[in-house]
């Protein structure tokens, strides 16, 4: 095992990475921007180097800073968490050429999946079932419409180089055609540089079901099981969980098994995840493979009881994979919100300020994987998430009253937070029957922000607000700092509740 790896990135997931370094008596070197010098991932790391300014572009992106910072401290392994630079091939080259090791899958694996059609090809070529559609880039809308005639309307405008549904047209007439594609291939320039489209057939109301790999350097390629990540808003997930309702054992099996020979076909090492849609008569289609660990992680952990992020060390370091497949069994079940600093009553609008209070949840089957604390400022340099609050429990019922349950606990004061968003899904009749697709939340939403919050919540909100007016009373602080003298702190669900003039 490495002495030292440096962690690339910051928020909770730095935090995730440190934690595990430290499980394994490996030493942690933090990497921050000026604006992340009182991060909590800054002070619970061995070392830590100062990479830039607070935007990205000139510290958490800029990759010879950090092979800089990991050769002055002594590091001997990069992890680069989710984001950042966490899927660029040519960080991943430069780390090796930089004769560090690279807590990843080798560059190769990144670039044989980091273009869709290449993807699809190495699918088709490896019996992996994708979408009906094309591999090569479409020339001109006449032959689109070929093509479109051969699989029916409505059809899937898609970038070659995409990903998050950028670029993406549904085109459901012939009359639109051309113009769809237009307006496909413009959106696909600015956002990637590269105009290529191609087309698929458009798979209505699917979920979005992914499955999680572990492979060694060894030849042992393992599938950990399946997460439904259909709970999603303009391609941001909100709520992930596993298993999936929409899987049984028997289907479990055949998608694992789909998703270790994709992997395999890439030459892949470390952990990743292949994405699938799943349709309502149980067909999957392969989608992409995203060649790092993912934000959602923690619901495979908790079901699997396999710790993800040492075994990306563990792996990195050339050791071998103890289990096989027949050991991998998902027990009880597990749910993910993601705790971000959008007002989901304001349309998700970004929210900032400084963290004023934190009460975190606890109890059986309460995990938090935040990189927030009191004091912390949340800007707008960032990604909003600020934590994500994951539960198991034996059952999916059990899982989901536990959540709000823990949902309802959790205090955060000074921010905005998607907190009673999540309270008002766990409450949702839909979601609790796992009636769900990967248009149900888009289309759900207005209804769910309708909802006034029940009386519990309101208690609990209202009870947060006089502790934090009484702690500005009884400790006076700056002007700037102080809560009653200065503007409020807008907890969201403490001003839906209207009650804190009533109390003061
Ligand atoms: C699709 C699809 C329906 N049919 N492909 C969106 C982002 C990219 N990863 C793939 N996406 C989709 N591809 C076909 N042929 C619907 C989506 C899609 C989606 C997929 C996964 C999770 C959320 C989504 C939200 C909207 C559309």
């Amino acid at each position: 095992m490495f002495d030292k790896v440096l962690v690339a990135n910051r928020g909770e997931i730095a935090l995730r990475v440190i934690r595990a370094c430290h499980e394994l008596g490996v030493k942690a070197v933090a990497v921050y921007s000026e604006a992340d010098a009182r991060a909590p991932h800054v002070r619970e790391a061995d070392e830590a180097i100062c990479i830039g300014p607070p935007p990205s572009s000139q510290s958490y992106l800029v990759g010879e800073k950090i092979i800089e910072a990991a050769k002055s401290t002594g590091a001997q392994a990069i992890h680069p968490g989710y984001g950042f630079l966490s899927e660029r091939e040519w960080f991943a080259r430069a780390v090796r050429d930089a004769g560090l090791v690279w807590i990843g899958p080798p560059a190769e694996a990144i670039a044989a999946m980091g273009s869709k059609t290449a993807a699809r090809t190495l699918a088709v070529k490896n019996d992996v079932p994708v979408v009906p559609g094309t591999t090569e880039a479409l020339t001109d809308a006449a032959e689109a419409s070929k093509i479109a005639k051969k699989f029916g309307f409505p059809i899937l405008l898609k970038a070659a180089a995409g990903g998050g549904g950028k670029g993406m047209r549904v085109v459901t007439k012939e009359r639109d055609l051309a113009s769809s594609l237009d307006a496909a291939r413009r959106e696909a320039k600015s956002a990637f540089g590269d105009d290529a489209v191609y087309v698929e057939k458009f798979i209505e109301k699917p979920r979005h079901v992914e499955i999680q790999i572990l492979a060694d350097s060894h030849g042992t390629v393992l599938y950990l099981g399946e997460r439904e990540c259909s709970v999603q808003r303009r391609h941001q997930k909100m709520i992930e969980e596993a298993p999936s309702v929409a899987v049984d054992p028997a289907l479990r099996k055949r998608m694992g098994e789909t998703a270790v020979r994709a992997a395999r076909a890439a030459g892949y090492v470390n952990a990743g995840t292949c994405e699938f849609l799943l349709d309502a008569s149980g067909n999957f289609y392969f989608l992409e493979m995203n060649t790092r660990l993912q934000v959602e992680h923690p619901v495979t952990e908790l079901v699997t009881g396999i710790d993800l992020v040492q075994w990306q060390l563990r792996i990195a370091s050339g050791e071998k994979l103890p289990f096989k497949q027949e050991d991998i069994v998902p027990r009880g079940w597990a749910i993910e919100c993601r705790i971000t600093s959008e007002d989901a009553s304001n349309g998700f609008l970004p929210s900032t300020g400084r963290i004023e209070y934190l009460h975190l949840p606890s109890g059986p089957g309460v995990r938090w994987d935040g990189g927030i604390e009191t004091g912390s400022e949340v800007g707008l340099f960032y990604d909003p998430m600020l934590a994500k609050l994951i539960v198991w429990a034996p059952t999916r019922d059990h899982a989901i009253v536990r959540m709000r349950r823990a949902l309802t606990d959790l205090v955060i004061l000074g921010v905005e937070t998607s907190r009673d968003f999540h309270v008002r899904m766990m409450d949702d009749e839909d979601f609790r029957k796992g009636d769900i697709e990967i248009q149900w939340l888009e289309r759900k939403l207005p209804e769910i922000l309708a909802k006034k919050p029940d009386e519990a919540s309101l208690r609990a909100a209202a009870i947060a607000a006089v502790m934090l007016a009484d702690q500005s009373r009884t400790s006076p602080r700056k002007q700037s700092e102080t809560i009653a003298g200065g503007s409020a702190p807008s907890a969201s669900s403490w001003r839906q509740a209207g009650l804190l003039e009533g109390l003061r």
